[in-house]
């Protein structure tokens, strides 16, 4: 007897995608002063002053600025960090994270 004919398993998907990406998002209020918004920014998502800034200046002027996207443990530990040095500080600052469209 020949053995069954097995065809390629059509069933499993390769193991190609990329995991699933989540925004930090920055939110605007009326208290955390500027520069210590920016200084956050720096130390806790490692970005340079002047992109900081820009940063921190969209948040102020529009409400919410996207900081940076990383996969989801990423960006609620960083989240979860920036927040927590404002609240250490004083500052009422927040951060969030939303999937990614
Ligand atoms: N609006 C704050 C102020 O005028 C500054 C600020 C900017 C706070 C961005 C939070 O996400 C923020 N002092």
């Amino acid at each position: 007897m020949s053995d069954p004919v097995v065809g390629p398993d059509t069933k499993t998907k390769p193991k190609t995608k990329r995991p699933p990406m989540h925004k930090v998002i920055l939110l605007n209020d009326d208290y955390t002063p500027r520069d210590f918004v920016v200084m956050v920014l720096r130390s806790v998502f490692g970005i340079g002053e002047g992109k900081a800034s820009q940063i921190m200046l969209t948040a102020h002027n529009r409400g919410v600025c996207v900081v940076a996207v990383y996969t989801k443990d990423i960006a609620e530990t960083k989240a979860t960090e920036a927040t927590e040095a404002g609240r250490r500080a004083g500052h009422p600052l927040m951060f969030t994270t939303e999937p990614e469209e």
